[in-house]
Formats: structure tokens, sequence, C-alpha cells
């Protein structure tokens, strides 16, 4: 394949001190030049991942700078404990938490000037895709970025194209189902920047497990997958970082 593949486990509120110190056990099975492995822990267990020699991501981060925002976390603070990566606009952030799209553009620029790389999550709805919305909602969630920041903004970033039918459902995007919305995505950045498009890591999410990742990883607009409740279980985690290699 054109670009590294890369392996992301979103814990969502899960895992225990425990947890950490399992994963980074199994990881050690995986090659790592072959894939790039990123766990998403709670906040509280960041550090603990770090000392684990893990590479790290938040899964949230604020799109203040330092101050009076009780219960927010810093950009800042992630990147001097270490933290490579953040999730921004995860659907359960989008739905629960009511982040529109130019907060989670703001948060996306929060995370950049720190020098972390942000992991823009997208996705239409079940209804949405009845109602075939699913490019015109990909496309206003990735324009939300590409209007504030351009498009060359999208080199140092990830996107995750996450349906949200297909999250914690145990309903997967079929791997063509999901290299169509992939393939848009690529085509659409491809029509603004080709350089950026060609080496954008583009992430499926959505019940990804040990069982499917293997099929839907072999697409070619797919690099990867961000993981829920498969990235959990340190057995499942480590077949579906193997099979991305
Ligand atoms: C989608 C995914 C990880 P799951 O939210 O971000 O979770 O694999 O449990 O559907």
């Amino acid at each position: 394949k054109l670009r590294k593949q890369m392996v992301a486990g979103n814990w969502k509120m899960n895992g225990s001190v425990e947890l950490v110190n399992q994963i980074a056990n199994a990881i050690s099975a995986v090659e790592l030049d072959k894939v790039d492995v990123v766990v998403f822990p709670p906040y509280p267990l960041l550090n603990n991942a770090l000392q684990n020699e893990l590479v790290v991501g938040a899964q949230s981060v604020s799109e203040h700078e330092a101050g009076a925002y009780t219960g927010e976390i810093d950009a800042q603070l992630l990147a001097e404990l270490g933290c490579k990566y953040t999730l921004v606009g995860h659907s359960e952030r989008r739905s629960i938490y009511g982040e529109s799209d130019e907060v989670v553009a703001s948060k996306f620029q929060r995370a950049q000037c720190q020098g972390l790389i942000p992991v823009l999550c997208v996705g239409e709805s079940e209804q949405e895709r009845e109602q075939n919305l699913t490019e015109s909602v990909v496309s206003r969630q990735i324009d939300a970025v590409i209007n504030k920041l351009g498009v060359v903004s999208l080199v140092k970033s990830v996107i995750a194209y996450e349906p949200v039918w297909a999250i914690g459902t145990g309903k997967t995007a079929t791997p063509e189902q999901a290299q169509q919305v992939h393939k848009f995505i690529r085509d659409k950045i491809a029509s603004l920047d080709d350089a950026v498009s060609q080496s954008l890591i583009l992430l499926y999410g959505g019940s990804v497990n040990e069982k499917n990742s293997e099929l839907l990883f072999a697409q070619p607009d797919i690099d990867g997958g961000l993981v829920g409740g498969a990235s959990l279980n340190p057995d499942s985690f480590v077949n579906i970082c193997k099979s991305a290699q």
C-alpha cells in the first residue's frame, strides 16, 4: 500500500491501569514498522500509557488556551506530556455533548497549534444515510476545517470516517460501502490539492473487529481503523493491528 497503515484504539470511558499494562505487553507482538498503533485511553491513564511506551492520543481536547475552563483539557499540556494525537469531533462528542462543526474545527486548530495531530472524526447517521445525505454530511464536516484553516492543514492530520449507524452497534459498513465514502473523501480533497489527498491517512471506524478488519483494510482508500469495543480486548486488538500490516 502507498501509505503506512494505522490502527487506533478508542477506549472511550473504559479501561484501567491493568488494561494499559496488558495492551502494552500484547502490542510487542506487532511489527510497528508496518503499522502505526495508537491508543486513546481516558485522560487519567495517558501517563500510564506513555510510561508503557505506547503511542498515545487524547479522546478530545479543549478549543481554548489554558484558563478558567473547569473540567477541560489543554492541548499544550497534552503535548507536554508526550501525547502525539487527539481525536476531534467523535460522533459521541457531537451527539451527546453538542459539539458543532465550528467547535470541532476550533479544536482541530488548537491541537495543531500545539503540535498534536488531530484525528477528525466524520460520519452520517442512519437517517442521513437513508436520505442519501452521506456525502453532503461528510463534506460539511470536513469543509468546516478546510474553510477555517485551508486544505493544507490536513497534511498533519488524520480523518476517520465512522458512520454513526455502525458505531458500537455490531453493524459494520461493508468494505464496499466504506471504500465508497473513503474514495469520495479522497477525491474531494484531491480536487483541492492532490498531494495532500494522496498522503492523507483515512481510517474506517464503526464495529471493527478481528473478523472484519482484514477486508476493510484491504480497500485502496482505507488506511487502517479506529477501533472502539474490540480495542479493549488485547488479543483482538493485536489481531486487528496485524491485519493492517
Ligand atoms: C466508533 C468506534 C471507535 P466501535 O466510535 O471510535 O467504536 O468500534 O465500538 O464501534
